[in-house]
């Protein structure tokens, strides 16, 4: 059998759902095995490979699957960088396998060759060449358990053209051997024992629960681990929806456009547990005076992430549902009545809220979403002031609900994990739950050209472009801290008809300028479902994200309003 029969089968053999692909000279055997073969997989074509890598993101956030990639060799393989390093950031599963050019030639600067190996080599969790047609299932079965095992990550697959026409017999192994890598960790009872005590003794507890809880698909273990505390809850952007927003126990997010009242929790309160997070930057601002009255228990999988940042008192390496599981039983409820109502008049004293003044605003534009979906939707959002919005406005209960680009931050990201997802979720049967894409008007034009590609597949998404004819997250920035000058930011004579960009991609395309059309627009959106419908916002135009702890600031000094700093963490 020919490599690239081989690799077609091997990709059922894998239970691959979907490739995100694009072909090109060096991947067209493989295409032609396609169309030969009729795999079990369906091939999605995409219209840039940046955008397959950003749907494979998004299928794997949406069912937690590994998501893969077909592309073809130099620029093909160079369209998938920046995906590769997002899924790289947030630790997310896909495999992208990329064409190369013959054996024979690699390192001729032949036409289209690139070194993807070299490019990506710090941007991916593991990377391999095939080199002989004999390895290429054992590859392609490793490549998958490395990316999902562990820490999730990305992996890619070269794969010179030579080899898809070399043949040999097909067998697929059934387990996968490699030395040097395990991920079983063996939980230390006395790591565990040490976190039980500290959380007995602490009268001020705060659990800080980032994306490796979805990622361990431990909601359920940490669900059952807060209430039986009674213990407050704050999650960072990734970990929005681990924990249900409605629960009494949720302080929302925390971090720099965290709640004012999950902030004030951090600053004050004497134990963090954190859950699957990091300790990112963005959660943390200025390090030595975040948190200053807690001890710290960290549990992560990653040996790598303990300590990196703050100092830790008590590590817990370990599966975040292994270890809450096992932890269940040591702990006992704990009186925190006072430590409850002290964040509740954190919580009235500076709720999150906008001006409520008839104008459209990107705010009301996501509780508008909230209040049609009643928390059963997936939500993706891309990068800028609408990311913070909807982080902030939607309240998350379904696990899996939210899903955005956090650690590199990556406009343009939204649309295709969209599509991703929705793909996702119909693999799952899910075909119920709309997939709701909110982008900014910047962003949404950087992977635009994938529109076509929902409307192929007649994909039900509610494509929101939140059109404030800026680039507002870097005119907020220009406000308060550059003097008002907005350089090359204002989008207002640039920014396509996003209604007929819609609907000459085959989509339904509405616009809204005030709350009334926005409401009427949402109706209509939700009942089409067999195309994707485009809801233009145009909202107000200088919004601000509030609360913000500026970059690099102390958690402490949270701007609550603009041109003012009235409260004190
Ligand atoms: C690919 C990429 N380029 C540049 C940036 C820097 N950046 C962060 S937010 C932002 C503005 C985004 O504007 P828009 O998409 O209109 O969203 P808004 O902030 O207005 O909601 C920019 C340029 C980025 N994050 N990603």
């Amino acid at each position: 059998m020919t490599g690239a029969e081989i690799f077609v089968r091997a990709l059922d053999a894998q239970g691959v759902e979907y490739v995100f692909g694009h072909p090109g000279g060096a991947v067209i055997k493989i295409y032609d095995e396609i169309a030969r073969v009729n795999p079990r997989f369906k091939h999605i074509l995409v219209r840039h490979e940046q955008g397959g890598t950003h749907m494979a993101e998004g299928y794997a956030k949406a069912t937690g699957k590994v998501g893969t990639v077909l592309v073809t060799s130099g620029p093909g393989a160079t369209n998938t960088v920046t995906g590769i390093a997002d899924a790289y950031m947030d630790s997310i599963p896909i495999v992208v396998f990329t064409g190369q050019v013959p054996t024979s030639l690699i390192g001729n600067d032949a036409f289209q060759e690139t070194d993807i190996i070299g490019v990506t080599r710090s941007i991916t969790k593991h990377s391999f060449q095939v080199r002989r047609v004999e390895d290429l299932t054992r590859t392609i079965r490793e490549a998958y358990h490395i990316a999902k095992t562990g820490r999730p990550g990305p992996v890619v697959v070269d794969l010179p053209k030579d080899i898809l026409f070399a043949e040999t017999p097909f067998t697929y192994p059934d387990d996968v051997e490699l030395r040097g890598y395990s991920t079983e960790l063996k939980l230390k009872m006395e790591q565990l024992t040490q976190a039980a005590d500290m959380l007995k003794a602490s009268e001020k507890p705060l659990l800080y629960v980032g994306g490796g809880t979805l990622n361990g698909n431990a909601t359920a273990e940490l669900a059952a681990f807060a209430r039986k505390l009674n213990v407050p809850v704050t999650t960072t952007l990734h970990g929005l929806s681990a924990f249900p927003e409605n629960d009494p126990l949720s302080v929302g997010m925390l971090g720099m456009h965290g709640t004012w009242y999950a902030n004030q929790a951090v600053q004050h309160c004497d134990l963090i547990m954190s859950v699957g997070a990091r300790f990112d930057d963005r959660v943390t601002g200025k390090l030595d005076s975040w948190a200053p009255h807690a001890k710290v228990i960290h549990i992560d999988i990653d040996p790598s992430c303990i300590s990196k940042n703050v100092p830790v008192d008590c590590p817990i390496l370990g599966d975040v549902k292994d270890v809450l599981e096992a932890m269940l039983p040591m702990v006992e409820r704990k009186d925190t009545t006072e430590w409850l109502a002290q964040i509740d008049v954190w919580r009235e004293e500076c709720p999150l809220d906008f001006e409520r003044d008839g104008k459209l605003r990107a705010q009301a534009v996501i509780e508008a979403l909230r209040e049609k979906s009643e928390g059963n939707a997936v939500v993706l959002s891309d990068v800028g002031q609408h990311q913070m919005w909807t982080a902030q406005y939607f309240s998350y209960v379904r696990p899996r609900s939210h899903i955005t680009s956090g650690g590199l931050g990556t406009m343009g990201f939204c649309l295709p994990a969209a599509i991703g997802a929705a793909f996702g979720l119909r693999g799952m049967g899910e075909v119920d739950v709309p997939v709701i894409s909110v982008s900014g008007d910047g962003g949404f034009v950087m992977n635009a050209q994938e529109l076509s590609v929902a409307a192929a597949h007649r994909l039900p998404l509610k494509i929101i472009v939140i059109n404030n004819r800026f680039l507002g997250m870097v005119r907020q920035w220009q406000e308060l801290f550059h003097g008002n000058r907005y350089s090359h930011t204002d989008l207002s004579d640039t920014n396509p008809d996003f209604v007929k960009l819609a609907e000459a991609n085959h989509c339904v395309g509405i616009a809204a300028s005030t709350p009334a059309e926005l409401k009427d627009a949402i109706d209509k959106a939700w009942a089409i479902n067999d195309r994707p419908v485009l809801i233009e916002c145009q909202v107000e135009k200088e919004e601000m994200v509030f609360p913000m702890v500026p970059a690099g600031a102390s958690t402490g000094d949270m701007i609550t309003e603009r041109f003012s700093n009235d409260h004190d963490v």
